[in-house]
């Protein structure tokens, strides 16, 4: 038998990975758009209170300013409706430009938009909003999940939201400038008991460094990269192209790793730790697992990057049989 990317999503199969994180998505894109609005400002105004949350440069929000400033201008009823149509996924021209912006710069543009309803600039969440018993139900259950898992979810909402009239991949992108990798001298070190592989090493450090094209050329050509909740994306280009957009900031903190030899001479490895998003930094860890299967050439033939259930998974290392 000869392994393959479908065959690889099966190492490690007894992690336990978030399933309240698409479950209660699931549940949050039932609810009518008012509700959903009310939700997500009730939900991030209250995680605001214990946690910081670092809006980007300037600069980076170049490419959200016009359609916030065209907001900006309308009345407030207008901006309500913008904000409905963009949970409904109305087809608007405005729903449209959004669904064109990477996931940095649709989190910027609500972020802006927040900041701007607090102040009164556009229309807030009318005073003594009451949630529907089901958008209760689903802000007590976000309420439930971990710090890690809260920001899944509201980011996921905001992802969600807007037109997309094209399939994934048909168009260019809206993004954010392209960091420069760090310079490498200075650079950090990762070190993960238990784990001396240059490839995997390798790929945190480079990770860390912002260095996304290194990170790439350790993956086997056919290689895949498998984000939390998603499907693989296959091969170097279309990998290298979604780290651009996803994984600018991200530090990667691996804690300890196991090694297993496979059949055909490839080698699983599992690592966990926490990982921090530039939005939030040291304030918010997310407990990641990666799943690793190297070829026999240790190029990285698959690795699955999984948000964990519990941190209980941070210490549950095992590799279950496959049969
Ligand atoms: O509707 O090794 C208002 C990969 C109310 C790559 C609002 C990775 C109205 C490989 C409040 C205004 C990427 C997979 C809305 C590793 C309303 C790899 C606004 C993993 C919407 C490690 C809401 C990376 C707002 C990971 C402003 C796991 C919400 C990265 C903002 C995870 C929410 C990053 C924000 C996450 C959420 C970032 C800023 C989960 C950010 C989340």
């Amino acid at each position: 038998m000869s392994i393959t990317i479908n065959s690889a999503q099966s190492i490690f199969s007894d992690t336990q990975v978030a399933n309240v994180v698409p479950s209660i998505i699931e549940r949050f894109n039932k609810l009518k758009a008012e509700d959903q609005l009310a939700l997500i400002w009730f939900a991030y105004t209250e995680m605001g209170k214990t946690i910081t949350i670092a809006a980007p440069g300037s600069t980076s929000m170049i490419f959200a300013q016009k359609l916030l400033e065209q907001i900006k201008q309308m009345s407030p009823a207008e901006q309500t409706q913008v904000m409905c149509d963009l949970a409904n996924h109305a087809d608007t021209p405005l729903c449209r430009s959004y669904s064109f912006f990477t996931t940095n710069l649709k989190l910027g543009f609500w972020n802006q938009l927040g900041e701007w309803m607090e102040q009164g600039t556009v229309a807030p969440i009318p005073k003594g909003y009451k949630l529907s018993s089901q958008a209760n139900s689903v802000l007590q259950a976000i309420a439930n999940a971990d710090p890690g898992q809260q920001i899944t979810i509201l980011r996921n909402a905001v992802v969600g939201m807007g037109f997309d009239s094209k399939s994934p991949g048909s168009r260019q992108k809206v993004r954010e400038p392209i960091s420069v990798p760090t310079k490498m001298a200075a650079r950090t070190e990762a070190s993960i008991e238990g784990i001396t592989n240059t490839t995997v090493l390798s790929y945190i450090n480079n990770m860390n460094a912002n260095d996304f094209e290194a990170a790439v050329n350790l993956f086997a050509p056919n290689g895949a990269l498998q984000p939390p909740f998603q499907k693989p994306i296959i091969g170097r280009e279309a990998i290298l192209s979604y780290m651009r957009e996803e994984c600018q900031g991200l530090k990667l903190m691996p804690k300890r790793g196991r090694i297993e030899s496979m059949d055909e001479g490839y080698t699983s490895i599992k690592l966990t730790g926490k990982v921090q998003t530039p939005w939030f930094g040291s304030s918010v860890g997310m407990n990641i697992a990666w799943r690793f299967l190297l070829d026999p050439q240790d190029n990285i033939f698959f690795v699955a990057v999984d948000l964990l259930a519990s941190p209980k998974e941070l210490l549950n290392l095992v590799r279950q049989k496959v049969n």
